[in-house]
């Protein structure tokens, strides 16, 4: 987008990323670190942490229909999905933080999102022992949706070009930081701690069916066929993409014109994007960063 069309959305210059405990981090995102640390976590708090871009939206509309769909079912379709899941680190000046609408939540339990990394979780949720669902994508469709967001959402930084997005993706110069970083680093965790189950977006897409039995048992939940079947509806891709409280349209920093945040949903999209001598770069570079891990990824299926 030109400065002059910022300007004219009212909106402030897009930020700077800049190393923040050893991540690249944007302002908009440790401007509250002090309280976000501090957060009073509770015992049946469910966090869902991904690396942006990685199924963050999906898993927290099924969540919330597991949990709400039954006793409000219009709450799906009336409160935009950052009201339901708030984004606990989320820190944009107008607009109430992340911990404020965690904290003002009176349904329970609490659906908690974050894109941290592992170590920089608040350390009440360890306590408390709350349930974490890990999200994870595999790379290449993940740098993918990631530029195109970039580009679309004011309050990232500039994106600049497909080559150069894909250099600093491995270079770890994302919010965020390190996508191997991320996703390593939760993998770890997980291998000691129960209270972590690891989702795989290519794994969603290939069986919602199994993957979200695979949820309730994790949380403990049974659900009639019936209301398997809604949830199952409820998370597919076209109803997310049409239903305004799942698809960010309300929020005026995305510019759909650019690229809509419910963008493609797929896996294997990376092809239409990757050149052959990049996709060659990046899969030596992969093999380099991935070698003392038994995660796996498929980036297709
Ligand atoms: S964010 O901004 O980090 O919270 O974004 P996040 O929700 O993690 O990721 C957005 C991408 O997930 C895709 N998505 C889905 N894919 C398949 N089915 C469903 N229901 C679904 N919901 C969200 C969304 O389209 C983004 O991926 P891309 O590849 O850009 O389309």
């Amino acid at each position: 987008m030109a400065k002059a069309d910022q300007k004219e959305m009212d909106l402030p210059p897009r930020p700077e990323l800049f190393e923040f405990h050893g991540v690249s981090m944007i302002h908009y995102f440790t401007d509250n670190w002090e309280s976000v640390q501090n957060f009073q976590a509770k015992p049946d708090d469910i966090v869902i942490a991904t690396y942006p871009k990685a199924g963050t939206t999906w898993v927290s509309h099924m969540l919330d229909l597991l949990y709400f769909g039954k006793c409000s079912p219009e709450r799906g379709s009336s409160m935009p999905i950052f009201e339901r899941v708030p984004f606990l680190e989320f820190c944009v000046p107008g607009l109430p933080t992340g911990v404020e609408v965690a904290e003002s939540m009176t349904s329970s339990p609490r659906l908690i999102k974050t894109h941290f990394p592992v170590q920089f979780l608040p350390k009440s949720f360890w306590e408390q022992k709350c349930r974490i669902i890990y999200v994870a994508r595999n790379s290449k469709d993940n740098a993918v949706s990631y530029f195109h967001f970039d580009r679309m959402n004011m309050v990232e930084p500039e994106p600049g070009d497909w080559p150069s997005f894909l250099q600093r993706f491995q270079e770890g110069k994302m919010v965020f930081g390190s996508w191997y970083d991320h996703v390593k680093g939760w993998w770890e965790k997980k291998q000691t701690n129960p209270k972590i189950l690891y989702l795989m977006y290519e794994d969603l897409a290939e069986d919602m069916g199994r993957e979200l039995d695979r949820v309730c048992s994790f949380l403990g939940l049974s659900l009639t066929e019936e209301e398997r079947c809604k949830v199952i509806e409820g998370v597919g891709f076209d109803a997310m993409k049409k239903n305004s409280m799942t698809n960010y349209s309300t929020i005026k920093v995305m510019d759909f014109k650019i690229s809509p945040f419910m963008r493609k949903g797929k896996v294997g999209d990376w092809k239409n994007h990757f050149t052959v001598s990049q996709n060659e770069q990046f899969d030596k570079e992969y093999k380099k960063k991935m070698t003392h891990t038994t995660l796996r990824f498929r980036t297709e299926i």
